[in-house]
């Protein structure tokens, strides 16, 4: 039984849960109580992780962190969703680097800020993340113009690590795909169809809470 903390507002934690639900592999959340602080707590990072960050994942004694860490030991361990060729999977690499760079990283920021953050976000801050934003998506959505999945002819763990913020309501983040990004758009509806695919809210445990700002 694999045990993976984290919470419901984390899409990085959601990209772990999507994959154990797509390979029908056994897991358990364990709730970290991020948004009270518990992640910058020093006892937290000495006993679970001193990067500080969720998600961890624990396979019996072996902890893991690092989404595309996770995702790239999961799918080898399971033979699944890693890539169907060695050129696939350095290509499935090369997208999750592309993604913790630049794609969920600028819009995981964008959308604390605009949702959770402890004030309201200071404009010019907002602005300079979203053309980095823009750009990025630009990017996503220009590779998937006729393809239906990032790499190759199936989904991989590329598709589940640049989804994992991207079905959260729009209200948190402010930043509409829909209508502006056609091919990413048509791409979150296939990714949808994978079978373990479920709302973040239906399947990560800690409250919904309201965007702020
Ligand atoms: N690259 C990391 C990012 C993880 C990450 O930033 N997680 C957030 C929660 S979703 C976090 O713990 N942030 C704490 C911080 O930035 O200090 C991954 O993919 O696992």
């Amino acid at each position: 039984m694999y045990q993976l903390h984290g919470f419901c507002q984390s899409g990085n934690t959601f990209k772990v849960a999507f994959l154990l639900r797509a390979l029908d592999q056994p897991w358990e959340p364990r709730f970290v109580d991020f948004m009270n602080g518990v992640t910058r707590t020093g006892e937290w990072r000495e006993g679970t992780n001193e990067m500080g960050e969720v998600p961890v994942l624990d396979d019996g004694d072996r902890r893991l962190t690092q989404s595309g860490v996770i995702l790239t030991y999961l799918a080898e361990k399971h033979g699944a969703m890693g890539g169907a060729s060695e050129e696939d999977r350095l290509e499935v690499l090369r997208w999750l680097l592309f993604d913790n760079h630049k794609f969920t990283s600028y819009f995981a920021t964008y959308r604390f800020m605009k949702a959770f953050g402890p004030t309201a976000p200071d404009p010019a801050v907002m602005n300079w993340l979203r053309g980095r934003l823009d750009n990025a998506f630009g990017i996503v959505d220009k590779h998937l113009a006729g393809r239906a999945f990032i790499v190759g002819e199936a989904p991989t763990i590329a598709d589940i690590s640049l989804c994992g913020y991207l079905f959260y309501p729009v209200e948190e983040s402010g930043y509409e795909i829909e209508g502006r990004f056609q091919n990413i758009a048509a791409w979150l509806q296939r990714v949808r169809s994978i079978p373990g695919w479920a709302h973040p809210y239906d399947i990560l445990p800690g409250e919904v809470i309201a965007a702020k700002w």
